[in-house]
Formats: C-alpha cells, structure tokens, sequence
C-alpha cells in the first residue's frame, strides 16, 4: 500500500514539474502561462470542439442511415433525383452561418494579440541555422543560445529542448519579443505563451506576452530551415523581479556587446 501511495505521489510530482513542455502521450495542448494561450485554450475547447465533434457525429449518422436504409436489397429502384432547391440553400447557410460563430471570438483573440501593450521589457530574437540569437536592445546584451546535446544534459532538463543560455524575463511583465531571421526563415514558437512568430530575413516582426507563472518554458524553431531544424530549442525562464535583476546584472558583464571601435565605424560608414 505505501509503495502504491508513494508511486502515485511521485507521479504527481513528477507531472507538475513537468508541465512546461511537452509530454509523453500528451492529448491537448501544453499548460497555459499567459492570458493569452488561456484565451486560445478555452476558444478550443468551448466553441470549436463541440462544434467539430457535432459535425463529425452527424456525419457518421447520416453515412450510416444511407447504408442501411437504401441499401440495393432494401431499395432496388434508386431515385433519379438531382436536384433540390431547399437542400442545397440549407446545406451552403448552415456550414456558413457555423463559420460565422466560430469566427467572431477568433478574431477577437487574434486582433487582441496583434496589439502589443506598453513594453516592459523588450527581447528580440534572431534565428540562425541552426540556433538563436537574442539581443536585450535596452540592457546592450547579446548572446547566442545552443541546443545541448544529449550526453552532457544533466538531470531533469528534457532532451531536445534545453540551451545553454536561456532567455531569463521578469514575471507578470509584458515582453515584447523582435523576431527575426538571418539566414533562411525560421519561426520563434513558445507554445504556453501562445506564441509563433515567422522569423523572416530582413524584417522585424513583433509579438508579445505576459508570463504569469514562474518557471521554465520550452518551445522550438517552428518553420522548416534545413538540416539541424529540430535542434534549435527556444528556452525562456520566467522569474521574480528580483532575480531578474541579478540575472540582468550578471548577463551585462557577461554578454555585453562589444562596443564598436572608430575604425570599424568608418569602414560601415563609407560603405
Ligand atoms: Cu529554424
């Protein structure tokens, strides 16, 4: 009984510690940490699933009643009709009227996304093949972000997902995040902040999001970029204030961007 109680205990644990990223026969989506996914959940799962389960169930219904009911034995001389009026004007409103409702609080939630708050906090992110870029454009940090491999993980950090420098943001704050790219197209993904944005060379694109629990949170490139796509993790700590001060103060003697010499200026300036 107690090795019973201590394996369901463990496995509590273990699933809360877990909640971040993805798990093994996960059904749905990961745990949300914004308002943001929250809203996309529940859009989910009060108005577009029973929808969908609706439709299929009718469907299976009506496909089942015709194979019984005009089966050749039962019905040997099938009807010549083509054509009906009311049928088809019901059979193009309904699906219309049905896209209407599931329309009208989609765009709600993607209209609320496109306006970005006042920033608190401004990240931006650069995709590289294969790896991440990220730059605090008001701290004057700058660092790259790799995948580790999977011998040198250490104890509880997932395979495929951890880097060696996390993007580390203050709770309850909105962060702007810059996406962009430099090579090839890759996109910037943080599935509880319902976040995915296309990283696309040569353009900035903006998205933002408000972490409201403290952890760590594990997304990944999400658009194709070649060979080494699956190994370009995106990690983001989710902190107190007040180790995201200490974090920041560490990360500006540690990534600090070189400050650009006279003659390095000039080179750019009489290109
Ligand atoms: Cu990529």
């Amino acid at each position: 009984m107690k090795k019973i109680l201590f394996i369901v205990l463990a496995l509590i644990l273990s699933t809360h510690a877990w909640a971040n990223q993805p798990k093994n026969w996960q059904l749905g989506f990961q745990d949300s940490a914004s308002q943001g996914m929250t809203e996309i959940v529940n859009f989910h799962n009060d108005i577009l699933l029973p929808i969908i389960i609706a439709i299929s169930v009718f469907v299976l219904f009506l496909m089942i009643y015709v194979c019984i009911r005009f089966r050749e034995s039962k019905n040997p001389n099938p009807s010549k009709t083509t054509h009906n009026v009311a049928v088809e004007v019901l059979w193009t409103l309904i699906p219309c009227l049905i896209l209407i409702v599931m329309a009208v609080p989609s765009f709600k939630i993607l209209y609320k996304q496109d306006t970005i708050p006042k920033a608190d906090i401004t990240v931006k992110a650069i995709g590289y093949q294969w790896y991440w870029g990220y730059e605090y454009p008001d701290e004057n940090i700058l660092f790259e972000s790799y995948m580790i491999k999977e011998d040198e993980l250490k104890e509880d950090q997932p395979r495929l997902l951890t880097v060696d420098n996390e993007v580390v943001v203050p709770v309850n704050k909105v962060v702007k995040v810059l996406i962009t790219a430099n090579d090839v197209l890759h996109a910037w993904a943080l599935p509880s902040f319902g976040v995915k944005r296309d990283a696309v060379p040569g353009r900035i694109n903006e998205t933002w999001f408000k972490a409201e629990k403290v952890g760590t949170y594990y997304g990944q490139c999400s658009e194709l970029c070649g060979i080494q796509h699956a190994f370009m993790p995106i990690t983001v700590r989710v902190v107190t204030d007040e180790e995201y001060a200490i974090w920041l103060t560490e990360a500006k003697m540690k990534f600090a961007k070189e400050p650009i010499t006279e003659n390095e200026y000039k080179k750019l300036a009489s290109k």
